[in-house]
């Protein structure tokens, strides 16, 4: 029964459903609808009435940003709808509420969300964000640990992980668009020509990136260490100054951790090169990107140690059996492991980061930080910066054994 909800069917199938159109109030013919889609997949409408709005969100048999020649399951409303209200519960407060799903629609009807706008179109006004930190680390550390193996039993993790399996063709997109295409001639590749004409060409002859992508490839195919988001760059964050939601979890599957907490330090960084095109103030321009450093820095910090805090409190998961770490002795030998755990964990959120931002300069999908750069040459400028630190994070990846040490080589390359 799928078919494309227009203005006049969505506002009658809303309609009929009593509690929304309570919320909304006042007569259907009344509502105002506006779609105001930005993302590369998707419908996304505001409906409002007398008293109250809601965000509505359809998924289109294909990929928006293409058109119909790239067919694409409608099926990822139905893992984006399981995926929040499962972060719903571990993260509460943290993502939009549920108010309708509709399956054989493919749509969801969610709170909408006001005043809060996307995130990385305050990064690109140079907007600071001072509850950022707190909320994205608690969203973060309880979604990865909470679906894991640390906290969950054996059975209960292998259900989790079979309720995603099917979402393999939003896999597939990431499989692609971020760990393969950059890296060879794909038709969909684009990149600010003329500029970056030779750093393209040095990607895809730069045999030690080629085995760097492909051990994170192999490490996001083959690692369900949690419940991903899967797409947790700042396109898909919505905030206030002191309120964050988690918004678009349709590439949710179970994956490395890593790959969720690189996505938002990639964007932060993305954010902080970008700055330096874009007009601002020079005081304010120093101040937003001494805040961006000093944001990815505390995103990882916090992190890891609230991350760590659940798995002493709550560690009650099938992996390390706490009768295996009895003791003073098993105690001390558990939190050693622990800080290794976060060790490695670290190292793959420096690959991740170093990926998600090589495919955002060269790949299909830009994003607006660099896009909204209107000088190509200036662009270009901020888009090598980023990529030669990018490079070093994939291909020297242990050379960056703290986060001071991203950040100190993007300070580093400000001015290159
Ligand atoms: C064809 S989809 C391109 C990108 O949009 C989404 O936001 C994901 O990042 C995906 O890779
Ligand atoms: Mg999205």
């Amino acid at each position: 029964d799928y078919r494309i909800l227009h203005e006049a069917a969505l506002r009658d199938h809303l309609a009929g459903l009593p509690d929304i159109a309570a919320l909304l109030g006042g007569e259907p013919a009344s509502w105002e609808i506006t779609e105001v889609g930005d993302g590369n997949l998707n419908l996304v409408f505001i409906m409002k009435g007398a008293s109250g709005g809601v965000a509505v969100k359809q998924a289109l048999p294909y990929v928006r940003l293409v058109g119909e020649s790239w067919p694409l399951p409608l099926s990822r409303a139905h893992y984006e709808y399981l995926a929040l209200s499962r972060q719903a519960q571990i993260a509460p407060g943290l993502v939009p509420a549920l108010l309708h799903h509709n399956e054989a629609l493919a749509l969801t009807v969610m709170e909408l969300l006001e005043p809060h706008i996307i995130m990385r179109k305050g990064l690109v006004a140079g907007t600071q964000y001072p509850g950022f930190v707190g909320d994205i680390t608690t969203f973060m550390a309880r979604t990865l640990f909470f679906t894991s193996d640390l906290a969950l039993s054996a059975a209960e993790k292998k259900e989790g992980i079979a309720a995603f399996a099917g979402n393999h063709a939003l896999c597939k997109i990431t499989e692609d668009l971020i760990f393969t295409d950059p890296y060879r001639i794909a038709e969909q590749n684009r990149w600010t020509a003329p500029y970056l004409n030779a750093l393209a060409a040095s990607l895809r002859d730069d045999m030690e990136l080629h085995v760097a992508i492909s051990r994170l490839k192999l490490k996001f195919m083959a690692s369900p260490e949690a419940l991903l988001h899967g797409d947790l760059h700042t396109g898909s964050i919505m905030v206030t100054d002191h309120q964050t939601r988690v918004i678009d979890p349709e590439f949710a599957f179970y994956g490395p951790m890593g790959f969720d907490v690189g996505a938002v330090i990639a964007n932060l960084v993305m954010a902080y090169f970008a700055s330096a095109g874009h007009e601002r103030a020079t005081g304010e321009r120093a101040a937003f990107e001494a805040w961006v450093l000093e944001t990815v820095e505390k995103v990882w910090s916090e992190f890891a140690r609230k991350f760590l805090d659940l798995w002493r409190a709550e560690g009650t998961g099938d992996a390390y059996p706490v009768s295996l770490f009895a003791g003073a002795q098993g105690a001390a030998r558990l939190e050693a492991e622990r800080q290794a755990y976060l060790h490695r964990l670290f190292a793959d959120t420096v690959g991740f980061a170093a990926a998600k931002t090589i495919r955002r300069i060269f790949g299909l999908a830009h994003n607006i930080d660099f896009e909204l750069i209107e000088h190509p040459k200036k662009r270009a400028v901020s888009e090598a910066r980023a990529v030669r630190l990018a490079r070093a994070m994939m291909v020297e990846t242990g050379t960056f054994r703290t986060i001071a040490d991203v950040t100190g080589a993007a300070r580093k390359l400000r001015d290159w």
